[in-house]
């Protein structure tokens, strides 16, 4: 499958996902607007630095000016170096870079004719209001793009930030590696049922559990999954390769009647992936909830920095400026359209 998947890591924590995946032999480019973060990329064989960026500083808007003054190049590195049938862009939201640029550039591949998906980080609970606003922003743009392919996420309120890296690229690694390992005379995985459960719009989940049951495999879904699956839920995908007495009908049961399940069988491990799941958005409250409870603080620690006894809107020609005119002349060509949206 590394001839048919490929990442574009955006930002430092997704390129410390995107070398993991680069050790497994996969094509990754990696795009920074820090210089200094390519750098500690050792060894990695694509970088591209997106000219006179010095970081982002978690400013979501730098990022994203700097990628649309720069799509062009962005989108001429990606074809020549990562050209494959399927893209994941992979991003933390709770930063300036990876949050920024994402969704926006998510959308404008898709425009290029290109198949999408995504792998983001929402941040811990922990972190900084900053760092959520941002999560809550880069989602919420995120999910409004409908052309997209399965989007994985790490929640990073689950463990810590580089083992959680590490099982979810295994879990892919494992996953996209079902067609070629796991051949059976009572059924096959091929390439293009993974693709199909790839392409598939909404949260995806991968997972793997040594049980032998179908309990322990749900279980294992549950407490591995990345991101905490809707009640509520829609499913349009599960692929699996089943080990021991694991069911696909107990999974169907327990995770909701999905469009279509492929499945195969091996002698070692339950490898599961979910696509076509509902965004978690009672997660994504949380995040929304820890911007809204501290709002109030900011503003007044905002504020009684900026006490500085000056008379304040001393620019009273900013109210006096007469609207300006509509320039409706020119119909923007669709990439601008796409670009004006996120700023
Ligand atoms: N899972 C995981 N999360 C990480 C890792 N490194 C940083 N993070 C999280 O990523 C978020 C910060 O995003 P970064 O990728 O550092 O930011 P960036 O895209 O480089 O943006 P700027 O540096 O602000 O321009 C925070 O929520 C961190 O907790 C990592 O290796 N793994
Ligand atoms: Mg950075």
């Amino acid at each position: 499958m590394n001839k048919k998947v490929s990442f574009v890591a955006v930002g430092q924590a997704a390129g410390n996902v995107g070398r993991l995946l680069e050790e497994k032999g996969y094509s990754v480019i990696y795009i920074n607007t820090s210089q200094e973060d390519l750098d500690t990329l050792e060894n990695a064989k694509f970088k591209y630095h997106i000219p006179r960026g010095e970081g982002c500083n978690k400013d979501r808007h730098k990022a994203k000016q700097l990628v649309i003054d720069d799509f062009d190049n962005i989108a001429g590195e990606i074809e020549s170096k990562v050209k494959s049938d399927m893209l994941f862009v992979i991003f933390a939201s709770g930063g300036g870079t990876g949050s920024g640029a994402g969704p926006m550039l998510i959308d404008l591949l898709i425009d290029e004719g290109k198949n999408v998906g995504a792998i983001t980080i929402i941040p811990a609970p922990d972190e900084s209001v900053k760092s959520h606003i941002n999560s809550y922003e880069c989602f919420s743009e995120l999910t409004e793009i409908q052309a997209s392919g399965a989007c994985f996420i790490i929640d990073n309120g689950t463990g810590e930030k580089m083992e959680l890296n590490k099982v979810f690229v295994d879990s892919l690694a494992a996953f996209l590696e079902i067609p070629e390992k796991h051949k059976s005379v009572k059924g096959n995985i091929d390439k293009a049922e993974i693709m199909e459960t790839l392409h598939s719009h909404g949260m995806a989940l991968v997972a793997r559990c040594k049980g032998k049951d179908s309990a322990d495999v749900i279980q294992a879904i549950k407490d591995n999954a990345s991101a905490p699956m809707e009640p509520d839920r829609a499913v349009k995908y599960i692929t699996a390769s089943l080990t021991g007495n694991v069911r696909m009908a107990d999974l169907e049961k327990a995770f909701g009647t999905p469009i279509d399940t492929f499945q195969t069988f091996n002698d070692a491990e339950t490898i599961c992936c979910i696509s076509g799941l509902t965004y978690p958005l009672s997660r994504l409250e949380t995040v929304y909830e820890k911007v809204d409870e501290n709002k109030d603080l900011i503003k007044k620690n905002l504020a009684a920095t900026r006490e500085t006894g000056l008379k304040k809107g001393v620019n009273f020609l900013d109210d006096m400026e007469p609207p300006k005119k509509k320039t409706a002349e020119k119909k923007p060509q669709s990439k601008r359209d796409i670009m004006s949206k996120y700023l």
